[in-house]
C-alpha cells in the first residue's frame, strides 16, 4: 500500500513534509484536509485526536510531527538525498537547527495568526508582542549564524532546510524580516528557489485568499 499523507498545500508543516517527500521524488497518496473532503479530517481525528497535521500513513504504522515523518522516511523510504547526515554530529547539529526553525520561527508566527483569527476582544496583545520579540531575536540569531553558510547545517540541504523554507516564508509575511538581515533574506531566497520548494509554494498558491494576514503580492 502506498504512503498516505493527510495534510493540506497551503500549511507550513504539511509543505516541511512535503518539501522531503519532493526532494527524493516519494511517491504517495495526498488524503486532502478539505471541506470537500470531510471523511479525511474525520480519519485524522480518530487517528490522531490532538488533530494537527500532517500525518503520514504506511499501512499498519502511522506517524505525526512534521519532523518525526521526516526522520522515519529516511529510515523506511529513502531516497538518493539523505536529509539526515549519517554522522551523528552533524545529524544533532541539524535535528538542533530543526529546533530552532520549529520553535523560534514557526511557533511565533503561528502565534500572530492564530490571534488574528480570535473575535476583538478576546485577542492577547501582550501574547502577540512578545510573538514579535522572539521572531526579532531569531531573524538577528539567525542572520548571524548564517555567516559562511549556504544552507542551514554543513552546505547540504537537509531535514532543517524543509522547515526553515515554509516557516520562514509565512514569518516573513506575518512579522516582515528586515532589511538589515541580508542573509536570512538571501538565505529565504535560496530555499523558495529550490525545485522542492518551489512546487510546494505553487501548489499552495491558490489557497492563499486563506492567510488570514492577508497574503503580500509577492512571493
Ligand atoms: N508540532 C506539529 C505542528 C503541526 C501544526 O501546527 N499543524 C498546523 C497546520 S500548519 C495544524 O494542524 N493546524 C490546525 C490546528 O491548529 O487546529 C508538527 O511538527 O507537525
Amino acid at each position: 500500500m502506498s504512503l498516505q499523507l493527510f495534510a493540506h498545500p497551503f500549511s507550513s508543516y504539511c509543505q516541511k513534509v512535503l518539501i522531503a517527500l519532493y526532494e527524493n521524488d516519494t511517491p504517495f497518496a495526498l488524503r486532502l484536509l478539505d471541506a470537500e473532503a470531510p471523511d479525511n479530517f474525520k480519519e485524522l481525528v480518530s487517528r490522531w485526536p490532538i488533530a494537527r497535521f500532517p500525518l503520514l500513513v504506511d499501512g499498519a504504522r502511522q506517524w505525526m510531527e512534521a519532523s518525526i515523518i521526516i526522520e522515519y522516511l529516511q529510515l523506511a523510504h529513502p531516497g538518493p538525498l539523505s536529509l539526515i547526515p549519517s554522522d551523528p554530529m552533524a545529524a544533532l547539529e541539524v535535528r538542533l537547527l530543526d529546533r530552532f526553525f520549529d520553535n523560534y520561527i514557526s511557533t511565533p508566527q503561528q502565534t500572530i495568526v492564530f490571534d488574528s483569527l480570535r473575535e476583538p476582544g478576546t485577542r492577547d496583545a501582550h501574547g502577540v508582542a512578545k510573538a514579535r520579540t522572539q521572531l526579532e531575536t531569531a531573524y538577528a540569531w539567525l542572520e548571524d549564524y548564517l555567516a559562511g553558510r549556504t544552507w542551514a547545517v554543513a552546505d547540504r540541504f537537509s531535514l532543517a532546510d524543509c522547515g526553515a523554507a515554509p516557516f520562514l516564508f509565512y514569518a516573513d509575511w506575518t512579522h516582515a524580516i528586515d532589511p538589515r538581515f541580508t542573509r536570512v533574506h538571501a538565505y529565504r531566497a535560496r530555499l523558495l528557489a529550490r525545485p522542492s520548494v518551489k512546487r510546494a509554494v505553487d501548489e499552495a498558491r491558490p489557497y492563499r485568499h486563506y492567510f488570514p494576514l492577508g497574503a503580500p503580492d509577492r512571493d
